[in-house]
């Protein structure tokens, strides 16, 4: 039960009709929407009308979906994404969805509907390359880090700002999800018998408990700039276009806060880790391999050249450009940490990912060991990293190792 009315596929046109904003945008009369959320955590809508113009509604559950009632969870969530549209929409628009309403009486976002559009983690999961989308992360990651951070805001309002967008609830399922359940015995964690060796070794690894921690506490005390929070491969929409390139815009950012920048980096770099195991797993063709070897670098690259950008604007003087050069380092190495974090999340602890559960048999436990074995080395070599070509090496030596190609 519910204080507040979810909506169906056949309640969507008359929420549509009571919205000033939407109801300009669409036709409410023929509006037909299906329910498509494949998510964890909320109901997904997306509709047209008959003159096929369209819209996305996302409504906050107020539980968390893929577990049930029984795990309650804040539907105000909706307002931290709210929040994340905003700021991305007021400095560089074409890369997340335009969001046209906020409903905080039943915990709806509208946004665009992008219509044949697909989740990046299936077309990876698919073979299919799109040029340009992992630098285009990498401008909206740098977009996001320059304009809500000390580098354009003032010292109070970096503050005033940091303080709305705290977001306890989801916080705290990254800080258990993420960093603490995989290194401890827990019920929420599950991995086949095969897996479980490799999993001991990473739970009986001191030195990893350690260097997690630290992770661990920089994630919960570095508030440098909004951050999205989850922007694993699944919180991105693609799409080819007709000049044969590709666009990539991010989406689901109800997990943004305040945190450390490399979080995002890291949460992508995990994830293409794991698309480079599962495609090497399935023997799938060099030059798709390769592509996918190289999207750390192109997500790092873009990300650094943005900001380097953008530096001239700042408006904290006293930050030299020698600063820059060191927290750029600073973020590099925690990139890499987070994506170890990510990655080793993903095999052992709630919330899996289809990369490898599609797998069976041999080559899930194959694809499963490469990718903790990746996890653990990245977390524990981060400080050592000078560039992403470094965290590509130790992805495709892991994969050389426990795939043999
Ligand atoms: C209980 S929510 C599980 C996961 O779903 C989201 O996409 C986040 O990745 C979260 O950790
Ligand atoms: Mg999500």
């Amino acid at each position: 039960m519910t204080d507040y009315e979810l909506l169906t596929p056949e309640t969507v046109p008359a929420y549509v009709a009571t919205r000033p904003q939407l109801s300009g945008l669409v036709d409410a009369g023929s509006f037909e929407a299906v329910e498509v959320g494949d998510g964890n955590l909320n109901l997904v809508f997306l509709g047209r009308d008959h003159d096929g113009r369209g819209l996305c509604l996302k409504q906050s559950l107020p539980y968390v979906r893929l577990v049930g009632s029984g795990w309650p969870l804040t539907p105000n969530r909706v307002a931290a994404e709210a929040r994340g549209y905003r700021a991305a929409a007021e400095h560089d628009a074409d890369l997340m969805p335009a969001c046209y309403d906020f409903d905080p009486d039943r915990f709806i976002l509208a946004v665009e509907n992008l219509q044949g559009w697909r989740v990046w983690r299936d077309a990876l999961n698919g073979g299919e390359i799109h040029e340009g989308v992992a630098e285009a992360m990498g401008r909206y990651v740098a977009g996001l880090a320059f304009h809500t951070s000390l580098f354009s805001l003032g010292p109070e309002e970096l503050k005033a700002r940091a303080s709305a967008a705290t977001n306890p609830e989801l916080c705290r399922i990254t800080e258990d999800l993420v960093f603490t359940q995989p290194y401890l015995t827990h019920d929420n964690n599950s991995f086949t018998a095969q897996v479980a060796p490799v999993v001991g070794e990473l739970q009986d690894d001191q030195a990893l408990r350690a260097e997690v921690g630290v992770l661990k506490h920089r994630f919960m005390t570095a508030a440098e700039a909004l951050i999205h929070g989850d922007l694993h491969t699944g919180s991105v929409m693609v799409t080819h276009t007709d000049d044969g390139g590709a666009r990539g815009k991010a989406i689901d950012c109800e997990f943004c806060f305040y945190g450390p920048v490399g979080f995002d980096l890291g949460a992508l770099i995990g994830n293409y880790a794991i698309a480079s195991v599962r495609a090497a797993v399935m023997g799938r063709p060099a030059a798709f391999r390769s592509w996918l070897a190289g999207l750390p670098s192109a997500t790092w690259n873009a990300f650094v050249t943005e900001l380097r950008a953008l530096w001239p604007e700042r408006s904290e003087t006293f930050l030299t450009d020698g600063f820059l050069d060191a927290w750029l380092g600073a973020v590099l190495r925690d990139a890499t940490g987070f994506a170890g974090c990510k990655a080793n999340r993903r095999i052992i602890g709630l919330a899996k990912v289809a990369d490898i559960e599609s797998l069976e048999g041999d080559q899930h436990t194959a694809a499963a060991t490469a990718v903790l074995r990746i996890g653990r080395r990245l977390i524990l070599e981060r400080h050592a990293v000078s560039g992403p070509g470094d965290a590509e090496r130790v992805i495709a030596d892991v994969i050389q190792e426990e795939v043999g190609s």
